[in-house]
């Protein structure tokens, strides 16, 4: 018979977030397929509305206050949208100091979401009562994990439990205890990181130097060297630590290939600018471009809708981000997310979708082989990417890109040549900033009035992921991927958690 099972909220991610599912029994197994699954955001924020009347120079203030884990990504379409509504361009220093920002809050993100929000699915946390070293972090989560068991508290692998059956984590106390480690040294990992992208952002999460053209501070010989110290570190973290520590586990829960497939439509707008330009269709580090039934097709944004059918939205529904608007109708629908479409298709963003259009797209070769020479040395074809590993994966493999491009950026720097250029505001205009969020592909859209935010929408990543079904009824693609899964025991149902937490949804950012 069928039943429902529910997991709210689901802890582990940014933001509020149900999900709530139709199982039925598989056969005669004793275990449990999810027919039908439902992702509901559970909370409002109304930023858009917030930014009509207002300077549009205060939109890159403001649009980064819709998270504390990208702001940056935020704070640059809205540069990016300004710069095309204003006819300016970046300078060389302000495009290059913007992507050291951005690739720092990128390493800071993809490190957060492996070990702090993703990992407790799959390790044991109990490991760490047999610590008796003098670790001042490792002593606190002994007390802490020792009291959790002694009251009977939640654990963080599952709030809604007391925790998963021990069968369900990394089965050798060595590896237990080794990722134990590596989430700790990752705390100062991510601080590193924020220092980092401070250098030339001044302040995180909510930088304070980004403006249309480029940052307001200087570059000098000391911010190089400062941002260098940090990025040898990250960088060894990410090749000695990171990526071994993913392959670890990888290996240990290989059926996770198998498990947490979305529609295999692909979209990235592509990020980190590799010209002074701006606008659409420009060449960046990470590519842009659309992945539909296997086939790589370039990005025309014109093709982007959102439906809000099934919305808490009372504004009209099929329209296209320049007219797009938001209405809230709490009692309408079953999540405050919109559902934006590409072509009609529902798409996924995020790393794997980066990485598939990488891998499918034109150029970038030695990423490709990257790519294949990873999944050929765990025996996985390419076809398998579309999974929670391969989420995880792709994760790894950016991580370890953008540590490496960040050195070609330091080089390429001119000390003391200007990091910003003049511009004066136009009485009237609109822009559009695209760019890859950590998260997947994040629009910005902007129209000026009189010196006046007139209109401003923004279509975010995890909108994409974790949309509610559209006005035709097609489930979003976290929805999707849960779909046919099938629970050990729907009494602990980890499967569910491990595949939404692979796409690192982050819910603040997705109802803005
Ligand atoms: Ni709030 Fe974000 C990223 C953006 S996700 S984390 O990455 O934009 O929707």
């Amino acid at each position: 018979m069928a039943q429902t099972v529910a997991i709210s909220p689901l802890t582990r991610i940014e933001g509020h977030l149900a999900i709530h599912t139709e199982v039925e029994p598989d056969g005669s197994t004793g275990r449990f397929k999810i027919t039908q699954a439902r992702c509901e955001g559970e909370m409002f924020r109304g930023i858009e509305t917030i930014l009509q009347g207002r300077d549009p120079l205060d939109a890159q203030q403001i649009t980064q206050r819709i998270c504390g884990v990208c702001p940056i990504s935020h704070g640059l379409a809205s540069c990016m949208a300004q710069e095309t509504a204003y006819g300016i361009r970046p300078t060389r220093n302000g495009r290059i100091a913007q992507n050291l920002i951005f690739a720092a809050n990128y390493l800071q993100s993809h490190i957060l979401h492996f070990y702090h929000l993703a990992a407790l699915d799959f390790v044991d946390i109990t490991a760490v009562l047999n610590y008796n070293g003098n670790d001042p972090t490792l002593s606190a989560l002994r007390n802490w994990v020792q009291n959790a068991l002694d009251k009977n508290l939640a654990f963080p692998g599952a709030p809604f439990l007391p925790r998963y059956e021990v069968k369900q984590y990394l089965n050798s106390d060595e590896s237990n205890w080794k990722l134990i480690n590596s989430y700790v040294q990752a705390l100062q990992i991510r601080r590193l990181a924020h220092e980092m992208a401070a250098v030339f952002g001044a302040k995180l999460p909510h930088s304070t130097s980004l403006v249309p053209t480029g940052v307001t501070g200087e570059i000098t010989i000391e911010r190089v060297l400062a941002y260098k110290a940090r990025l040898a570190q990250i960088t060894e973290f990410v090749q000695s630590v990171y990526l071994p520590d993913l392959l670890t586990a990888a290996a240990a829960f290989g059926h996770y290939w198998d498990i947490g497939r979305s529609y295999g439509n692909f979209l990235s707008y592509g990020a980190f600018r590799m010209e002074e330009n701006t606008g659409e269709n420009l060449l960046n580090f990470f590519p842009s471009g659309v992945i539909i039934g296997g086939r790589f097709q370039p990005l025309d944004t014109q093709k982007i809708r959102e439906y809000v059918e099934n919305s808490r939205y009372s504004s009209p529904s099929n329209l296209h981000p320049w007219d797009g608007q938001t209405k809230p109708a709490p009692s309408k629908g079953y999540s405050w997310l919109k559902a934006p479409r590409y072509d009609n298709q529902v798409m996924e963003v995020g790393p794997l979708a980066r990485v598939m259009v990488t891998y499918l797209g034109p150029g970038n070769d030695a990423r490709k082989k990257e790519i294949e020479d990873t999944l050929s040395s765990l025996s996985v074809p390419v076809e398998k990417m579309n999974s929670v590993l391969g989420r995880h994966l792709a994760r790894g493999l950016e991580a370890r890109w953008l540590a490496a491009q960040c050195v070609r950026w330091l080089n390429e720097l001119e000390l003391d040549q200007p990091a910003a250029a003049d511009f004066s505001l136009p009485r009237q205009g609109r822009g559009v900033g695209l760019t890859e969020a950590p998260r997947g592909a994040l629009g910005h859209w902007l129209t000026i009035q009189n010196y006046k935010i007139e209109h401003y929408q923004c279509i975010v990543p995890t909108t994409w992921n974790c949309s509610p079904r559209d006005d035709q009824g097609r489930a979003g693609a976290v929805e999707k991927a849960l779909e046919g899964t099938v629970l050990e025991d729907p009494a602990q149902p980890i499967e569910a958690g491990r595949i939404v937490r692979s796409f690192d949804p982050c819910i603040a950012c997705a109802v803005h």
